[in-house]
């Protein structure tokens, strides 16, 4: 049975990726971050009690902070395949965190890479890069487009990115860098713009809110569907030489067509509703991400099959019955 770590289990795409990696076989190990509340509601549904005879679940407190924790945690658990999904990932908090957004979305790439040649461990590596790494740089982008990152967390991916790059040359390690353009869901952080909207057009409908404040409505992004872009990284360690990939829809939509399309789903008129917020604004904004993803559709089959409109359409969908709940427990 192949053994797997994901760090980052708890967020998003961690949470997608364990499900894929259980019904293919494996056995999952996560990384969590002890926290005085429950920050584990995305993998609830898949957790067993580890007690339980056949559980391939496990969680494990550690710290992208944290090397020696690390270094201990890889060698007890021995893995095959170590995905690194965990990072302080949200873009505008980086400009008020940069320090420490260096500290764990880039030297914490860095622990982890040390601590598996440290332990001699044989492992492939998944590295969570970003299409935040090329910022300024024009669409199309692919694995050959300049970075030009325009917050610490882009440039923060970019030392991550490097430091896979350098661990794969100077050491042999089969480590990958998976440069993923936005992917969206119903199990998306609540800050990011595409969930803030669905879940604000719900609770709009639902009656709980009015309006939606918003900043920037004219930047440009590529967003895909976070539950097939997990196959994807998997995909990126099946194959036989390590390479890195883009994986993007290659479409284009602005802020303001998904407002558009979300509110319409719910059949409310968004400019009744949408109001600006100057401090959603970014110091250096990233004005369009469009992504071409041939060479992942050409060397290992993955290609992008959930667009933008039916995403926001599904994610409305999700955060219209949990409005509703909260509606019908409120009496
Ligand atoms: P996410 O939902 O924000 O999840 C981030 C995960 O990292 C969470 O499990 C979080 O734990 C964990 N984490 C944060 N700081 C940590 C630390 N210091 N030590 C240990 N764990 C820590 O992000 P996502 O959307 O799933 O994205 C996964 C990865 O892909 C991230 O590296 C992100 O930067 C990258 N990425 C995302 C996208 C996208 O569009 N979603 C695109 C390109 C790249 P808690 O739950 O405790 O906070
Ligand atoms: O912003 C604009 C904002 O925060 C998208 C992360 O997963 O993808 C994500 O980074 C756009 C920006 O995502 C609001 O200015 C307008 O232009 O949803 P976002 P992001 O910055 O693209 C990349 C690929 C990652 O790697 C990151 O980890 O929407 N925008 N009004 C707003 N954004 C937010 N958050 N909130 C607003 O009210």
């Amino acid at each position: 049975m192949k053994r797997a770590l994901i760090t980052g289990v708890t967020g998003q795409d961690g949470s997608y990726l364990a499900e894929f990696l259980l019904g293919r076989g494996y056995e999952v190990h996560g990384l969590i971050r002890r926290a005085s509340t429950f920050n584990t509601s995305r993998i609830d549904h898949i957790y067993t009690d580890p007690h339980e005879e056949g559980a391939r679940f496990f969680l494990h407190y550690g710290e992208l902070t944290d090397g020696s924790r690390l270094v201990t945690l890889l060698s007890r658990i021995q893995p095959d395949e170590v995905y690194h999904l965990g990072a302080q990932s949200h873009v505008r908090v980086s400009f008020d965190e940069p320090e420490y957004t260096g500290d764990t979305t880039g030297v914490g790439t860095t622990r982890l890479l040390e601590a598996i040649r440290m332990i001699g461990l044989d492992c492939r590596f998944y590295q969570a890069s970003s299409s935040e790494m090329f910022g300024a740089t024009p669409p199309p982008q692919n694995e050959l487009t300049p970075f030009h990152p325009r917050s610490p967390y882009g440039a923060a991916k970019v030392y991550g990115y490097w430091m896979a790059r350098n661990y794969r040359e100077a050491h042999g390690m089969y480590a990958v860098n998976g440069i993923l353009f936005n992917h969206e869901s119903p199990r998306r952080g609540e800050t990011f713009v595409t969930r803030k909207i669905t879940r604000g057009v719900a609770r709009i409908k639902a009656g709980l809110e009015e309006t939606l404040y918003l900043g920037n409505l004219d930047a440009v992004r590529d967003w895909g569907y976070a539950k097939e872009y997990v196959e994807g990284m998997w995909a990126m360690l099946q194959a036989d030489e390590p390479d890195d990939y883009v994986l993007a829809t290659g479409t284009a939509y602005t802020v303001r067509d998904f407002v558009e399309i979300a509110f319409e789903h719910a059949g409310l008129d968004w400019e009744k509703h949408v109001r600006f917020d100057e401090r959603y604004l970014r110091p250096s904004e990233v004005d369009a991400l469009i992504g071409d993803a041939s060479k992942a559709a050409d060397e290992l089959g993955w290609k992008a099959e959930v667009l933008t409109p039916e995403l926001a359409r599904l994610m409305v969908d999700a955060d219209y019955e949990t409005a509703l709940a909260e509606v019908r427990s409120k009496g």
